[in-house]
């Protein structure tokens, strides 16, 4: 029997507005939605994501150069990542080539996983049917009283981890907060913290310090992403678990951070590194470092990879921005979150349905409007995706 081959490459970006903003700059998302074709009449549905730079350009690679590269290949994510990342590469090793990539990949995983009638966590081998969940919200900008009604509803909702952001110019502040969110808490709820980039090693070192007796499961960015040098030192002096990852985005970035034991925790994001099959090579070289990976935001997607880890896991659930929160999606998604744990719904492939509107053979010149008026129904009016391309 012969492969079928790739015959199409289409592709819509869209911004996404969030129902909770992520900061005054960040009030959307912006999703890329790809569709590729196979010659024997199948269609695989994927996605890139990015919060706020780069959503024309990964368009614009997606429908040039990706297109041009994929059309004729056997439709095999992992050949078709190998062969597409030696093309595009010299625009950049990881970016938005990655990013590009991670919507063809994802859409040729669907399709494999689809045509076997089963889901992504069973095509890539199921090793667990639930995954904890940990509640998780960018709120550096939140008010104290807020925080802590977020970290009441997480409670509540019987949720055994959470993480929330530090990095405030003033320690002391970062340590109320966290202090503030601990109480409510309590003692057996694991509490992760972010610092999203923004501390020198002498600020890291004096936050630490102060945020330590709140018993952080782990430290997540502290520094500069790129400053692996800096992680490893900061990593031997402060004795608290170290995660990393969401701005690493090749394999090869990922092996020189194991290699420098430079952290405890991998949290690649399935979109950055370019799709499912370099995030799972990195999941399997993590593993051989005994270093857990806890995949990067993208709930829908995550959380059947995790289904899938070789390591136990946990995944990310920030907290009103999964697809259906979003109203990108029509119906069920293809997985559920209840009483703290993620299972799959058991839809086939990727199981998403995007509510975005015809994907297929659209372009930027069509016209369409590219929404549907499909929403989440908490979901104000006027707070639908709009098309870009
Ligand atoms: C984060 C990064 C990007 C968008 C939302 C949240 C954050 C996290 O660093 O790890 O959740
Ligand atoms: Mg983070």
């Amino acid at each position: 029997m012969t492969l079928p081959r790739i015959s199409g490459l289409t592709a819509r970006a869209f911004r996404v507005p969030l129902p909770r903003p992520w900061g005054p700059d960040v009030p959307a998302v912006h999703v890329v939605v790809s569709e590729v074709a196979t010659d024997d009449g199948r269609t695989g549905t994927g996605f890139t994501w990015t919060p706020s730079v780069g959503a024309g350009a990964v368009h614009a690679l997606l429908t040039q150069d990706c297109r041009a590269a994929v059309l004729g290949m056997t439709a095999h994510p992992e050949t078709v990542w190998d062969l597409l990342w030696h093309r595009l590469h010299e625009a950049g090793s990881g970016g938005v080539t990655t990013l590009a990539m991670a919507a063809v990949d994802t859409a040729l995983w669907d399709l494999r996983a689809a045509a076997a009638g089963h889901s992504l966590a069973d095509e890539l081998g199921r090793r667990r049917d639930a995954v904890p969940v940990y509640g998780s919200g960018v709120n550096l900008h939140y008010p104290l009283r807020e925080l802590v009604e977020q970290a009441e509803r997480w409670r509540k909702s019987g949720l055994s981890a959470v993480k929330i952001k530090v990095g405030h110019p003033d320690p002391a502040v970062d340590a109320e907060r966290v202090g503030a969110v601990r109480a409510v808490l309590g003692p057996d709820v694991l509490l992760m913290l972010d610092a999203n980039q923004r501390w020198d090693l002498l600020r890291a070192r004096r936050a630490l310090a102060l945020l330590a007796p709140h018993d952080p499961y782990w430290i997540e960015e502290p520094l500069l992403a790129d400053d692996l040098a800096g992680h490893v030192r900061l990593r031997a002096e402060c004795g608290l678990p170290v995660a990393v990852g969401e701005n690493l985005r090749t394999v090869h970035e990922f092996r020189r951070w194991l290699d420098a034991g430079a952290c405890d925790v991998l949290q690649p994001n399935a979109a950055r590194v370019g799709g499912v099959t370099p995030l799972r090579r990195i999941a399997d070289l993590a593993a051989l470092y005994s270093v857990p990976v806890f995949p990067h935001l993208l709930t829908d997607l995550s959380g059947q990879i995790a289904c899938a880890l070789p390591l136990p896991t946990m995944v990310e659930d920030v907290e009103d921005a999964s697809f259906a929160a979003l109203g990108l999606l029509r119906g069920e998604g293809p997985v559920a979150i209840d009483g703290g744990v993620l299972r799959t719904t058991g839809r086939p492939g990727l199981g998403l349905d995007f509510a975005v509107g015809g994907v297929a053979g659209h372009g930027p010149e069509d016209g369409s409007a590219g929404t549907t008026g499909h929403t989440a129904d908490h979901r104000p009016a006027g707070r639908t995706a709009e098309a870009l391309r």
